[in-house]
């Protein structure tokens, strides 16, 4: 009898096994640095046309799509699905990804990863039918070690389960109605809309992550770096190299971890004006065998602030620029590499010096991009729209999650000397906008000092901040490093009135500055303007009063010492919800129009910003 029970007990546990699938989270430690090609290491770019197939009523995973999709479309990854397909513009639910690599036998006995440059917005990642892990959370990547699904001299079926439904834990959380596709003013894309690698490190030990924190003196400057690695590995040497010349030191590991200060002598900074970068290469291992590299380029620059200004290596720096989304027609918010490069061509071309990764994480390209072209970043995190209600389990759920975009985004881009700075959220509000109203102040405000702590203890060497409109709370100043405020004076208060406009913009900076004394960066102020549409005298919408709008904002900060920077909204027209302001579905304050023809503004501001 006993026997039996057993045998029932054990058949069960088997069946559940079989068909129970376990998804671990994915540890954003695993996607700290990216891929690399070299003397040790390899990588595979696994993007390109997949199958694809929509999932409606999330049938997926108990019908088994990850052992093979039937009946499938093609499509392009990266790329978003809402504008590659007629019928899934404002498709949110589920749908599947899938493609067949072939891992090289060279990687036998090595640690293979997989790296998903991000999904938005939810992930589920199968390999040849095996669950291997899921992620939460769009725009940022997100790693998985894959070695024990490979299948070596045969080709290994990727499959991925993506969605980006509205949640209300969700950041940005979502819809007011049914009839709205997004509470936040850009294009909900959906999907694999970044690279995907396959990558090998060595198995017995290699580098998980580096982090350099520069500092000058003098002439002399100072990186202190921090190295984590995994496997049974005691040491090895770390390299500087630039400016014609080389400081090597050997590290010691203890407990995984090493920490080293290397000086550089006679340094070269990094700014805009000369973009210089050094090599920092760790190699583990002992003098007779090199067991792993890693190597990163970075600059050696600072960031500081006093009452007035950023300071960009002890002296003021006033940054010109935009704020940009991630949208072109087609690619919808897909990496797409000739539009990366002419978007700096013409960021430098109007004379800008920066940009604001507005309102999320951008693709890993334009960090690299900026650190050699010398354009300053502040470095957004996905935080659109936090606290929209009074309730406190919801609200806690929304903090665990920014601060997961926190520490993701901190990992990733910590290394790039192009991030001066970290913009916390995007017009946060302690206003309750859903029926449940208002959480106190108090909450919000102790809230809000929580998560800007928790920034700076992830990174004491950059500037934290937030974008504040007008129902942001102003008292949450009082954390930030500098005052930024998005302004629209002239466009949605004072329609059509520029000069009235302008005098209230003026009052309310005296105003701020008084309060806080502290620098002042307006992050966005602008203007719609529809391409080719002309008037004699500037009324809304047409290209001159565009013009004179940014003219007026920028005459007038010219006359305030404690203005450091001045980003119009926006670089190019953008793809939006469908409302009555968004005429065709797009946000107009673009300079460039969306394919990246200039409007007036454009050739206004290189007028004013390349002198
Ligand atoms: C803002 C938001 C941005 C919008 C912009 C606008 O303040 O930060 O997401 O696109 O206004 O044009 O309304």
């Amino acid at each position: 009898m006993k026997m039996k029970y057993t045998i029932y007990i054990l058949l069960l546990l088997f069946t559940f096994n079989t068909y129970a699938q376990e998804f671990k989270k994915s540890d954003p430690k695993d996607m700290a640095l990216f891929p690399q090609r070299n003397e040790i290491r390899d990588v595979r770019k696994i993007s390109g046309i997949w199958k694809f197939k929509k999932d409606t009523d999330n049938k997926g995973i108990e019908e088994k799509w990850f052992n093979g999709l039937e009946k499938y479309r093609q499509i392009a990854v990266p790329g978003s699905w809402n504008e590659q397909f007629t019928d899934m513009r404002e498709y949110r639910d589920w749908a599947w990804y899938e493609t067949e690599m072939f891992i090289p036998s060279a990687w036998k006995g090595e640690r293979i990863f997989i790296r998903i440059g991000e999904a938005s917005y939810a992930a589920k990642v199968w390999i040849n039918g095996k669950a291997v892990g899921m992620h939460e959370g769009a725009h940022l990547p997100f790693a998985f070690d894959i070695s024990s699904f490979v299948k070596w001299d045969t080709k290994n079926r990727l499959s991925i389960q993506v969605e980006n439904i509205y949640k209300d834990d969700r950041m940005p959380s979502g819809a007011f109605s049914s009839t709205n596709i997004s509470d936040y003013d850009y294009f909900p894309y959906a999907g694999l809309n970044r690279d995907v690698w396959v990558y090998a490190v060595p198995a017995e030990a290699y580098v998980k992550d580096i982090t350099v924190k520069p500092s000058f003196k003098g002439k002399k400057g100072v990186l202190d770096v921090t190295i984590e690695k995994e496997g049974r590995i005691s040491g090895g040497k770390i390299i500087i190299t630039g400016n014609g010349g080389q400081v090597e030191k050997r590290i010691k590991f203890s407990d995984n971890l090493a920490n080293i200060s290397i000086e550089i002598p006679d340094v070269r900074l990094w700014s805009p004006d000369d973009p210089y970068l050094y090599e920092v290469k760790v190699i583990l291992g002992d003098k007779k065998n090199t067991i792993d590299m890693y190597s990163l380029k970075t600059g050696v620059r600072t960031v500081s602030v006093d009452k007035n200004h950023i300071l960009l290596n002890g002296k003021p720096v006033f940054l010109k620029g935009f704020g940009k989304h991630e949208d072109f027609p087609i690619y919808g918010g897909g990496i797409n590499y000739p539009v990366l490069v002419a978007d700096f061509e013409l960021m430098k071309w109007t004379g800008a010096n920066s940009f604001r990764t507005s309102n999320y994480p951008y693709d890993e390209e334009y960090y690299n991009m900026a650190d050699r072209e010398g354009i300053m970043i502040i470095g957004e995190t996905p935080a659109v729209g936090m606290f929209t209600t009074n309730d406190t389990t919801q609200l806690l759920k929304n903090e665990a999650r920014c601060k997961q975009y926190l520490q993701e985004m901190i990992l990733r881009d910590k290394n790039h000397p192009s991030v001066i700075m970290w913009s916390l959220a995007n017009e946060p509000t302690e206003k309750g906008r859903r029926p449940e109203g208002d959480i106190s102040k108090e909450y919000a405000y102790k809230m809000f000092a929580d998560y800007m702590q928790t920034a700076k203890e992830l990174d004491p060497t950059r500037l934290v901040m937030y974008m504040g409109s007008f129902t942001s709370p102003s008292e949450w100043f009082d954390l930030a490093d500098v005052v930024c405020i998005n302004r629209f004076y002239g466009w949605y208060q004072e329609n059509g009135r520029i000069g009235s406009g302008v005098k209230l913009f003026s009052k309310e900076l005296d105003e701020l500055h008084a309060k806080y004394n502290k620098p002042i960066m307006v992050t966005e102020f602008g203007a719609g303007a529809i391409a080719g549409m002309h008037a004699v005298q500037p009324e809304m919408f047409t290209e001159e009063y565009q013009v004179e709008l940014i003219k007026a904002y920028l005459d007038e900060a010219k006359t305030k010492d404690f203005v450091t920077g001045m980003h119009v909204w926006n670089f190019a027209d953008f793809k939006t919800n469908q409302s009555i302001i968004r005429l065709g579905g797009y946000n107009l304050k673009g300079v460039f129009t969306r394919d990246r023809r200039p409007k007036a503004a454009a050739h206004y501001l290189r007028s004013v910003w390349k002198k």
